[in-house]
């Protein structure tokens, strides 16, 4: 209570200083900026080979004729024979440094220990940095740079099922650094973040290309990945917004050592509250901003006197 009230009061003397969100508190701000990359391939040619339409193009053979457009569990997806190990990519409509995005991914085997189904961005130098995957292993996993390994975001995902996967990546907040959480598609309650992971090799920069990537280990397996979007209203890659202005995170969590250092001015205000209590807020030259709730029952302890 105490530290809500210093902030609360901190906050309401300095409107315009901008504290920097703790790095844990970062939320992408969903809508506050236009979305510029909406796939769902749901105008997209049935049957037909993704690679040449909507910008995408496939690497080498299987890339070009393995990722075909086809109906799956009610929506347009891209289907992809995992024969080998086969990409299919598309440039970003701008190089971001921050953003988020949330694809659908499926696989008609799980636990295969052979084939692997993944979404890469890569950046501006051609090497992918963000990566998750449905992976032969049976979760899904992102790459883990400082473990040198997949790190599972979600254990045990079913063969056939349709998985959502949402992925963040904050160059000014988090540098070299993403997260990612995973779910059913449609399922109501969002899986778990993963913490802040290192991207692979260490080095971020610009990302510019979305990469639908499977890999095979040998088999006779005939295995299917799909991948899709969830629609206009979820579906986003987003353009670094520039400015942490648009960022929602919750006041109680910010530090106070990320408040701005003070001017050398007196001030303070004193607020009513109800007929019991009040607020005395008050900046103290060179030394900072103090808060002081006091409640006027001589008796009531619930407040320290004052705190700085
Ligand atoms: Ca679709």
């Amino acid at each position: 209570m105490l530290l809500t009230t210093f902030l609360l009061g901190a906050l309401a003397l300095l409107p315009a200083a901008r504290a920097t969100p703790a790095p844990s508190d970062y939320q992408t701000p969903a809508g506050a900026n236009p979305w510029t990359y909406v796939e769902n391939f749901d105008t997209f040619a049935t049957g037909q080979p993704l690679h040449g339409q909507g910008g995408w193009t496939g690497w080498n053979v299987s890339g070009e004729t393995n990722y075909k457009i086809q109906t799956y569990l009610g929506s347009k997806v891209a289907e992809v024979a995992i024969t080998t190990h086969s990409t299919i990519t598309r440039d970003l409509p701008a190089p971001l440094t921050r953003g988020a995005f949330k694809v659908v991914m499926g696989k008609s085997t799980s636990a295969d220990g052979r084939t692997d189904v993944g979404i890469m961005l890569k950046d501006s130098n051609g090497s992918g940095r963000v990566y998750a995957r449905l992976g032969g292993d049976g979760h899904i996993s992102i790459y883990d740079h400082t473990i040198g390994t997949y790190r599972p975001i979600l254990r045990d995902y079913t063969a056939g099922t349709l998985y959502e996967v949402n992925i963040e990546f904050d160059q000014v907040l988090q540098p070299n650094k993403y997260r990612a959480r995973a779910k059913a598609k449609g399922a109501s309650a969002e899986g778990p973040w993963s913490p802040w992971t290192l991207v692979n090799n260490g080095v971020y920069e610009r990302l510019t290309t979305l990469v639908f990537d499977t890999d095979w280990n040998g088999g006779a397996l005939d295995v299917k990945g799909y991948f899709d979007f969830v629609g206009p209203a979820d579906v986003s890659l987003e353009p670094s917004p520039g400015s942490p202005e648009g960022l929602r995170y919750p006041l109680t969590q910010i530090a106070r050592t990320d408040f701005p250092t003070l001017p050398k001015v007196n001030a303070s205000v004193t607020r009513e509250i109800g007929t019991n209590s009040r607020s005395h807020v008050r900046i103290c030259p060179g030394v900072g901003i103090a808060a002081r709730s006091s409640n006027r029952f001589p008796n009531d302890n619930r407040y320290p006197a004052e705190s700085r």
